[in-house]
């Protein structure tokens, strides 16, 4: 017998748009690509990072990467690295790290960036300046024209003892840009950062003119810890957009 020879119809289906969290593991994946066997890496902290972390532990229980050492940037990332059976280690036994890859908050086109919204700031900071490579990972809506324009927090890190008065003098210092400065909260009660500070979020309305300097005028105030501009720092930038995936180096 015959078939009858009905013409197939194919309904093209679109894939489903990319998820913001789609976007970060695409990143996440990228930057995976720069570790080797035997590095020393600083394990960054906040969403995409986790991504990172996820993938080295996937890689190494697969046999893919072998002898790699994490140094992680916060308690959380300490946490998660742990639970995979990433071997770990601290800046003071190994305080040269070949490469380190973080998310950011913020990144301007001269890979300049604000970090710390997750709270991190200083650890990110101390492991990323000890490390031969800094690989930020992104997803496309971290682009700004220049740092402090998305509106949202920069944040700096703050002893507790007379933290308001190290939040009135942040706020005097860019009295002129109108900067807005708030203690951050964890509920009802102040947020304490891995190192036992608070946080103070400076909040611009219009992007940093001069963020080195900036940055320099907040560093010299006693009681000032750290704050969240990373500058000159990144080596490479890899950020995830509905387009694929570009990787910005210095
Ligand atoms: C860390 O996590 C921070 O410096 C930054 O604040 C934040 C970015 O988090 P996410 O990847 O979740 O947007 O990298």
């Amino acid at each position: 017998r015959t078939l009858s020879r009905r013409p197939i119809s194919i309904t093209a289906r679109s894939a489903p748009p990319l998820t913001q969290d789609d976007l970060k593991k695409l990143a996440a994946d990228k930057a995976v690509e720069y570790v080797k066997s035997g590095m020393v890496l600083g394990l960054g902290t906040g969403s995409t990072a986790a991504f990172v972390v996820a993938k080295l532990g996937q890689l190494l229980s697969s046999g893919q990467l072998t002898d790699i050492v994490g140094v992680p940037t916060s308690k959380r990332t300490e946490e998660q690295a742990r639970q995979l059976g990433i071997p770990l280690s601290i800046l003071d036994d190994h305080p040269h790290l070949d490469l380190a890859i973080d998310g950011a908050d913020e990144v301007d086109p001269d890979l300049n960036l604000v970090k710390g919204r997750g709270g991190a700031l200083l650890r990110e900071k101390m492991v990323e300046a000890a490390s031969d490579k800094f690989v930020v990972v992104v997803d496309d809506t971290k682009l700004v024209s220049g740092l402090g324009g998305s509106g949202l927090a920069m944040p700096v890190e703050v002893v507790q003892f007379c933290w308001k008065y190290n939040l009135v003098r942040l706020q005097e210092l860019f009295k002129e840009e109108g900067v807005e400065a708030k203690l951050r909260l964890d509920g009802d009660k102040p947020y304490v950062t891995d190192n036992s500070n608070y946080i103070v979020d400076l909040y611009f309305k219009t992007p940093i003119k001069d963020s080195l300097a900036a940055g320099k005028e907040i560093s010299v105030l006693e009681g000032v810890v750290e704050h969240g501009l990373f500058l000159d720092m990144a080596t490479a930038v890899i950020i995830a957009g509905k387009d694929g995936v570009d990787v910005k180096d210095k």
